[in-house]
């Protein structure tokens, strides 16, 4: 029987928060799921910046940028007592709650509700979205699955007030949920392994379409012991290069989409195995498209072939994950780059015609025992190359290699505590690596004027 299904992308709650190309991907992936078996699915999207009721709320609309980033709407809220030491203001980003309230009271006759769940150190603005569907929609079961509910799911049973928790991926786990409560049987289930074999999020649902995220693969080849992508995706799956080229095709003939943002961990990796058919396939079709990779790219595959290719197929946003320019740390996290590499790619993609300030290398800083001084080395290489160092600050994640070390290092509780994940609180500074060192690099580079 058809089902009544509303999905919730809930409130981000945090010290700054900005729209990198951030769409709920995996939310509209289960909506998409969920259509395909004949249920009716409505959506809520609390941080949608191009709400109307809001904007005339708050006066204007938020600051956007024509390449489908920019800034959310957002209030002031009170610290969570955890972070009340921490000197910086802290918002509510997306819709008022007032809001949310009288659109929940639009949607009459739902059977289950699905929220989303994106940084771990969130939890308090999902947690908000589910009191208040209890409270508004009393008896209605409520499910809260993605990146929080998976990596702190004790967390989320005790303290979130959701009747079901999902960790890992959602496609079977929601079809199963439904089948049990409600006694259907499963209509169209898909292979998980196949990614071909998944309906197209349904972006469809959105208010505004301004950018759309594209997945052509799951997981990534490489282990760096900061990062939790493993934990997620066992193996490295991909989906079939035409089959990409099709989705885009459809956004960009049927919603007159330009740009498009890659989540993939490992996009270029095995280029032959995607990057190289699907922008050719691209090409043939005539299609004109935009593309921003704001997750990092892997600096190891960039050739001057690549690097033209990337140019003349419309990349704007290239990000690498370089993390570090010392030789000790690049090996005992994982080995995924060498500064040799790096000085290579950047000189490619300057012949290529890409400008300094095209390319952004992330370097992590605050990892257990970093000193300042490699935080700042890293910085002088990245330019000495010829590129945009972009910091990141690191956010210690449940179940990666690191995190035991993280726990020791950390003066914060973060074993107890999700808010202390948050990369704003450089959870694990030292005394040599302090808040004050960071904000001074920071500065600095804030100041730079690059060609
Ligand atoms: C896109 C992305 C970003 C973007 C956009 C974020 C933004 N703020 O604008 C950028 C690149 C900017 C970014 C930045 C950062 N990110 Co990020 N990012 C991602 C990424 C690659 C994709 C998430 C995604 O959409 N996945 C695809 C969809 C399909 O998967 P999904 O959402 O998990 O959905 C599935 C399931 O979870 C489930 N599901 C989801 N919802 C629901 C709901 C229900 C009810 C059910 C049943 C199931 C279910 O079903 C879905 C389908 O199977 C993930 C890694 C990854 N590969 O997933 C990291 C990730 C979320 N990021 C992470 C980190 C560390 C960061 C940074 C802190 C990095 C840094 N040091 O600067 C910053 C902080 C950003 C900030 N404060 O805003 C960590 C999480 C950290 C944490 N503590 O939670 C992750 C997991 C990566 C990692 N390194 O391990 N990020
Ligand atoms: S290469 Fe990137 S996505 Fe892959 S494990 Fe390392 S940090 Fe994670």
């Amino acid at each position: 029987m058809a089902r009544q299904i509303l999905l919730i992308n809930p409130w981000i709650t945090d010290f700054a928060a900005y729209d990198f190309w951030l769409k709920p991907l995996g939310l509209l992936y289960l909506a998409g799921l969920l259509r395909a078996n004949g249920h009716k699915v409505d959506f809520i999207d609390c941080l949608d910046p191009f709400d109307p009721e809001m904007a005339a709320k708050a006066g204007k609309p938020p600051r956007r940028h024509p390449f489908g980033h920019g800034r959310f709407f957002r209030r002031e809220i009170e610290k969570p007592e955890a972070l009340a030491a921490f000197p910086r203001s802290y918002c509510r980003y997306g819709m008022d709650p007032d809001i949310f309230r009288v659109r929940l009271a639009r949607h009459a006759g739902i059977d289950l509700v699905l929220i989303t769940s994106m940084m771990t150190y969130w939890y308090p603005g999902v947690f908000e979205a589910i009191r208040i569907v209890k409270e508004e929609m009393p008896g209605v079961p409520v499910a809260l699955g993605g990146k929080y509910a998976s990596l702190c799911p004790e967390h989320a049973h005790i303290h979130s007030g959701a009747d079901y928790i999902v960790q890992g991926r959602g496609e079977k786990a929601v079809l199963k949920m439904i089948a049990d409560r409600f006694g259907d049987p499963h209509g169209f289930v898909p292979d998980e392994k196949d990614l071909d074999s998944l309906p197209w999020p349904a972006f469809d649902l959105l208010s505004h379409l301004d950018q759309v995220p594209i997945i052509t693969s799951l997981g990534c080849p490489y282990r760096c012991s900061y990062c939790s992508s493993h934990l997620f995706y066992k193996g490295y799956l991909r989906r079939d290069p035409l089959r990409v080229a099709d989705e885009i095709e459809h956004w960009q003939r049927r919603f007159s989409v330009t740009d498009f943002s890659f989540y993939d961990d490992a996009l270029l990796v095995d280029p032959q195995g995607m990057i190289v058919p699907l922008l050719a396939e691209l090409k043939k079709r005539g299609l004109s498209c935009r593309f921003h990779c704001p997750n990092g790219l892997h600096v190891r595959e960039i050739t001057p072939d690549m690097s033209r290719l990337l140019f003349s197929s419309g990349f704007k946003t290239i990000r690498f994950g370089f993390e570090t320019a010392d030789f000790q740390m690049q090996k005992e996290t994982g080995g995924k780059v060498a500064n040799d590499e790096l000085k290579k790619t950047v000189a490619a993609l300057k012949n290529a015609g890409y400008r300094t300030a095209d390319i952004g290398v992330y370097l992590l800083c605050g990892i257990p025992g970093q000193k300042t001084a490699d935080v700042s080395m890293s910085i002088d290489f990245v330019l000495n190359c010829g590129a945009k160092p972009v910091l990141a600050e690191y956010s210690p994640i449940p179940g990666t290699k690191m995190w035991p070390e993280a726990v020791a290092a950390s003066p914060f509780d973060i074993a107890r505590e999700p808010l202390y994940h948050n990369n704003t609180l450089l959870s694990c500074r030292n005394e040599d690596f302090t808040y004050e060192a960071y904000s001074r690099l920071k500065a600095q580079l804030k100041s730079m004027r690059y060609a």
